[in-house]
């Protein structure tokens, strides 16, 4: 049974500090993966204070793209450096975790389709390597080379291979409505548009509104939790917002 976890890149890094590393925050989030046990489990990180600020630095969005190789290769590089710490953390648990780079793996179309080969991420998880994937920059027909975040990644994983449940952790406890109140369901977009405005911080993808959309589009369903919850999650609870 393939899952597919997000960690939010605001929940692993310190998102006002450029490139900084939450490490008591990362080292939790590791702490509940290598106790979990799941056997076929595919990781994905966001940008948090890696790639966000250099994405909006050269003005690289999702939509936005740039031609320059140094803003790729710093933005990549940003991304890659996180990575390294995520698998890292991992690794000193015991987890065989491994890096997949999207750069390498993804391309999108003129119409900024993403598609992403999953073969070799399948291949690593057959081979029981745990593949962590991240946010970063890929390149785009007609437009250089723009952002993919995280959460497309995970819909693409998720579809791709099949997984059975899907989660993303997020640094509040699920969706919120308008009192702060986790919001237990959401079947449709429509009717939770009115509490999710956008990110507060440098987020070139989009926040909570983009990642709700996205994990609509998913066939699993997928849960919306906080960092504590990722342990619960990983043992077959539906912690937070179950979005399907
Ligand atoms: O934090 C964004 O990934 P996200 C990655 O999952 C970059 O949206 C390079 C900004």
């Amino acid at each position: 049974m393939t899952v597919v976890l997000k960690l939010g890149g605001s929940v692993v890094t310190e998102k006002d500090t450029p490139d900084t590393v939450d490490g008591p925050a990362l080292a939790d989030a590791a702490d509940a993966i290598a106790a979990s046990g799941v056997d076929d489990l595919v990781l994905v990180h966001g940008g948090g204070s890696f790639g966000h600020p250099h994405a909006a630095a050269y003005g690289v969005s999702r939509t936005d793209g740039t031609r320059e190789a140094t803003a790729i290769r710093e933005i990549h590089g940003a991304m890659r450096t996180l990575n390294d710490a995520v698998c890292d953390a991992l690794c000193e648990r015991g987890v065989s975790a491994v890096p997949h780079h999207p750069h390498s793996a993804g391309v999108r179309d003129a119409d900024g389709t993403l598609s992403l080969s999953v073969d070799a991420v399948a291949a690593k998880r057959d081979e029981g390597f745990v593949p962590v994937l991240h946010g970063d920059v890929v390149t785009h027909v007609g437009a250089g080379a723009t952002v993919v975040s995280g959460d497309e990644l995970v819909v693409a994983l998720a579809d791709g291979l099949d997984a059975e449940r899907v989660g993303v952790c997020s640094t509040v406890s699920g969706v919120l409505d308008d009192e702060g109140a986790v919001i237990p369901a959401i079947e449709n977009y429509a009717d939770v548009e009115r509490y999710l405005g956008g990110s507060d911080d440098t987020d070139v993808t989009g926040g909570m509104a983009a990642k709700v959309r996205a994990l609509l589009g998913l066939r699993a369903p997928a849960s919306v939790f906080g960092p504590d919850a990722v342990g619960d999650f990983l043992d077959g609870e539906t912690p937070g917002t179950v979005i399907r």
